[in-house]
């Protein structure tokens, strides 16, 4: 190790080293080109960020990597660091760290073999959850049902076509005006007695859950906000003792939809990557809905806030996790789900800090911000310089998802009595203790099943083996041979869910036709044969932190061959699938970067 690169000031760490081969694999949340890194002076931010899929910090935070050495012996580094932060990979090779807050907590696991130095990583960090045997069944979503009869609709027809179907997610729409623990009595009459109706058929149902809550409900209408305010449980301004107040559609309405909408939207893609931004996502309006530009949106004081002020339960304060049990309890008597699914948890917010904007000091602007887009620690968040329980915002802002997955393990657990179901938009280092994630607002496009495949990997890495993408992608429209190719990879994702924006074309396996279903029947069916090989390795996870999904080099270390390859995977030890990733295209033998 060379010291020649250590900086150790106050609000700036810096930290280069040599490492002993360049096949160097994770860090994230990135999506990232190949799961074998390039080494070309690249650099990613970690922190966590309400961001669709892109060559940038995403949602979650994990300052861990692994390498091969060139004697095919692995080690894995993690540095345990919730600031925001990035890393530089250089062709020397060599890796540099830079992190502005915290100390260097370094944490080596000396393998020597890959799966070794997952397991003693889990070790550290915590062993992943055992998930509930039903959660390996086949998951089906949307966002933008709208009304109980199209969800109705949908369900029979996966039914008719005889398609696994095991747990059917309420996303959003359901909930009345955006509120937690309310659903919408008007579109959504009877919802309670259907989910009864559907589990009686064996079916299980997610809810999801969003973490800000409105203020703006007439006093003693919404007990969820009255309770936490009464007992202060917010996460507060700089002074410690106002709640900050956040912007989210929560209280926009019906009327107020276009508007949510079009700033839902804003979390495609940064500018600098080159794709075109997700078309309107609003099917409640005929007025197409622009995306509006974050830049400079509600910054300054004085500027009218519209309607949607939010507050965000601070889960690093363990009187929140005692209400949020209690919610999520209450909530059990009106709709009887299994498990829970926590979005939004970056802390996502629909402004560039809190009213009225964030204060001019060395929190809000430190003097190094590393590389994370846009370059301002505020920007579809809090200010820094808020207060959490654990401490500044700026040093708790990645640590909001994790913390709101061990306070969601516990209420899942005590609503339903069962094991508990978790799924974590943002996640940390030590997440999958508490649940799975979902590989976030994916597009509809082939290039994203290849990158769904290092994703889960990497996740493995992560020791939050419970993975999945989107299946047939979730912004824009998606279509038939993609959706057909997409269900076949991913009757093979850990965490199996086809899940679908708002607006965007009906994609679940039961709406292209007979063939289509017949097809993803036959490929769900073999995940179904495999249940019992899959829970197991589920088990050997939970006990011993072995990865459930793999990269082919784990198996094969002493084979380069295997370092680069991404666009195959293997189950546990013994199962290799290799899907069709490319359009029109009828075998995998030729398909480009097989192997690298
Ligand atoms: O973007 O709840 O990633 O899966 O469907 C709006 C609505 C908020 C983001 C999640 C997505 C979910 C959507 N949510």
């Amino acid at each position: 190790m060379s010291f020649g690169g250590l900086i150790f000031s106050n609000q700036f760490i810096r930290i280069k080293t040599a490492i002993p081969s360049s096949s160097v694999y994770g860090f994230g949340e990135h999506e990232h080109p190949s799961f074998k890194h390039s080494m070309n002076y690249i650099k990613y931010g970690m922190f966590s960020r309400d961001q669709a899929p892109a060559f940038s910090n995403l949602y979650g935070v994990h300052p861990f990597y692994m390498c091969i050495e060139n004697d095919f012996n692995a080690h894995g580094v993690l540095l345990l660091n919730s600031n925001a932060q990035d890393v530089t990979l250089n062709p020397h090779p060599s890796i540099m760290f830079q992190t502005i807050g915290g100390i260097l907590d370094f944490y080596m696991f000396l393998g020597p073999t890959p799966e070794n130095v997952v397991q003693q990583y889990t070790e550290a960090i915590g062993r992943p959850f055992m998930p509930p045997y039903w959660s390996l069944g086949f998951h089906l979503s949307r966002w933008g049902y709208n009304n109980i009869e199209v969800l109705q609709k949908t369900v029979e027809r996966l039914k008719e076509y005889d398609i696994p179907h095991d747990v059917q997610h309420g996303d959003s729409d359901y909930m009345d005006r955006q509120l937690d623990f309310t659903y919408d009595k008007t579109n959504f009459a009877g919802l309670p007695e259907y989910i009864k109706a559907l589990k009686n058929d064996g079916m299980h149902y997610v809810i999801i859950l969003h973490p800000f809550l409105t203020k703006d409900e007439p006093e003693g209408t919404y007990k969820p906000y009255d309770l936490g305010q009464e007992m202060g449980i917010w996460i507060n301004n700089s002074d410690g003792a106002t709640p900050a107040i956040g912007r989210a559609p929560a209280s926009c309405g019906r009327a107020g939809v276009a508007g949510g909408a079009g700033l839902w939207a804003a979390s495609r893609r940064p500018a600098r990557i080159p794709r075109p931004a997700a078309h309107s996502i609003d099917s409640d309006s005929s007025e197409p809905v622009t995306v509006p530009s974050t830049k400079g949106r509600s910054r300054h004081a004085g500027r009218a806030w519209p309607p949607g002020g939010s507050v965000f339960p601070d889960y690093t304060n363990p009187l929140t996790t005692e209400w949020w049990i209690q919610m999520c309890m209450e909530f059990k008597n009106i709709i009887d789900y299994d498990g829970i699914w926590i979005d939004m948890n970056e802390p996502s917010n629909f402004a560039t800090g809190q009213q009225p904007g964030c204060a001019k000091n060395n929190l809000n602007n430190p003097p190094y911000v590393p590389d994370i887009t846009d370059g301002n620690l505020a920007e579809k968040t809090l200010c820094p310089d808020s207060k959490t329980f654990l401490g500044d915002h700026y040093d708790t802002h990645s640590l909001f998802g994790w913390s709101e997955a061990k306070s969601t393990f516990y209420a899942s657990q005590n609503a339903t009595g069962k094991r508990a179901f978790v799924l974590s938009r943002s996640t940390f280092v030590g997440s999958g203790k508490y649940g799975g994630h979902w590989l976030g607002d994916n597009f509809s496009r082939w290039r994203d099943m290849h990158m769904s495949i290092i994703g889960m990997l990497e996740f493995n890495l992560f020791g939050i083996p419970y993975v999945g993408a989107d299946i047939c992608g979730f912004n824009e429209d998606t279509n038939y041979e993609l959706c057909l190719r997409w269900m076949q990879l991913g009757a093979f994702y850990p965490f199996s869910r086809n899940h679908n924006s708002i607006g965007s074309k009906e994609q679940d396996p039961g709406v292209f036709g007979e063939k289509f279903a017949t097809i993803s029947r036959s490929a769900l069916l073999i995940r179904y044969t495999l249940l019992p090989y899959l829970y197991t390795l589920f088990y050997h996870s939970h006990i011993n932190g072995s990865t459930v999904v793999r990269g082919l080099m784990h198996e094969f270390t002493s084979d380069p061959q295997t370092h680069g390859i991404d666009r195959a995977f293997l189950w546990g030890s013994s199962l290799m699938i290799t899907p069709v990733l490319e359009e029109a295209s009828t075998n995998v033998l030729y398909q480009r970067n097989m192997i690298t």
